[in-house]
């Protein structure tokens, strides 16, 4: 039987270290809620749970891991979450995500492992739910960097936020949104809100789920 209830919109938020993603996933959930979006934010790495306690002290360099366990771990971390994920759509609530796949894929590819290619890295990631909307925050590697610098963690080095960059523009896909990430806050807000509210409407109208890599 078909649910009663209206899906939520899966909405993801990619793009370099510090080119504004949690900026603006906390603008466009309040700004969704403020019109009465049922909506959450998310984001992954999710460090909460103990596969993103170890991803997490990974990334502050406290604990060494093989390059493709690692990979691994980050997949894995996506699919604790999947059922959780799931649910919450079908319960009508609209997702906001700060990173996902796309961002896995890019950071282990850009580290040059050989065997660790693209193709490779998607493996893990297929099946998971595609996202219906992405917002590709695009952003010079400088400019991001001009916004403060990178921080302490592990992958906040320029050459490597450059091969990221460079892999996101291998993974990009026709129906991706390429935002300027350069502009303000709020012209960047309203270019991201605009294609939100089409993804929460084609939601509720019943556009179909799919999966990576469909
Ligand atoms: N990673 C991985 O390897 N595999 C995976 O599967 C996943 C992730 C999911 C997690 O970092 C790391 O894990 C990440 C990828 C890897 N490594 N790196 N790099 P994270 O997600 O926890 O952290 P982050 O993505 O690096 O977040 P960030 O540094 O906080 O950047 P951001 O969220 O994109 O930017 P922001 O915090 O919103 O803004 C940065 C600064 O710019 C801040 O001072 C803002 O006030 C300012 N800002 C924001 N927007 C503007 C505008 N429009 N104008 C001027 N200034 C602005």
């Amino acid at each position: 039987m078909a649910s009663l209830v209206a899906r939520g919109a899966f909405i993801l938020f990619e793009g370099v270290d510090r080119c504004g993603k949690t900026t603006q996933s906390t603008k466009l959930v309040e700004a969704l809620k403020s019109s009465g979006v049922n909506a959450e934010l998310w984001r992954y790495p999710d460090r909460t749970t103990s596969m993103g306690q170890m991803i997490n002290s990974y990334l502050q360099s406290k604990t060494e891991m093989d390059d493709g366990a690692i990979h691994l771990l980050f997949a894995a971390n996506r699919w604790e979450k999947r059922a959780a994920m799931e649910a919450k759509l079908a319960e009508g609530v609209t997702l906001v995500v700060d990173r996902y796949s796309y961002s896995g894929v890019a950071f282990t590819a850009a580290k040059g492992i050989p065997g660790l290619d693209l193709e490779w890295c998607k493996s893990p990631e297929v099946g998971l739910l595609r996202p219906d909307a992405v917002l590709y925050l695009n952003m010079p590697v400088e400019a991001a960097a001009a916004r403060g610098g990178f921080g302490e963690e592990r992958y906040e080095t320029s050459d490597l936020q450059k091969a990221v960059r460079a892999n996101f523009d291998k993974l990009r896909e026709d129906w991706w949104t390429i935002v300027d990430a350069t502009g303000t806050v709020d012209e960047v807000h309203a270019a991201c809100r605009a294609v939100a509210d089409d993804a929460v409407a084609k939601c509720v109208a019943g556009a179909p789920y799919a999966r990576l890599w469909d």
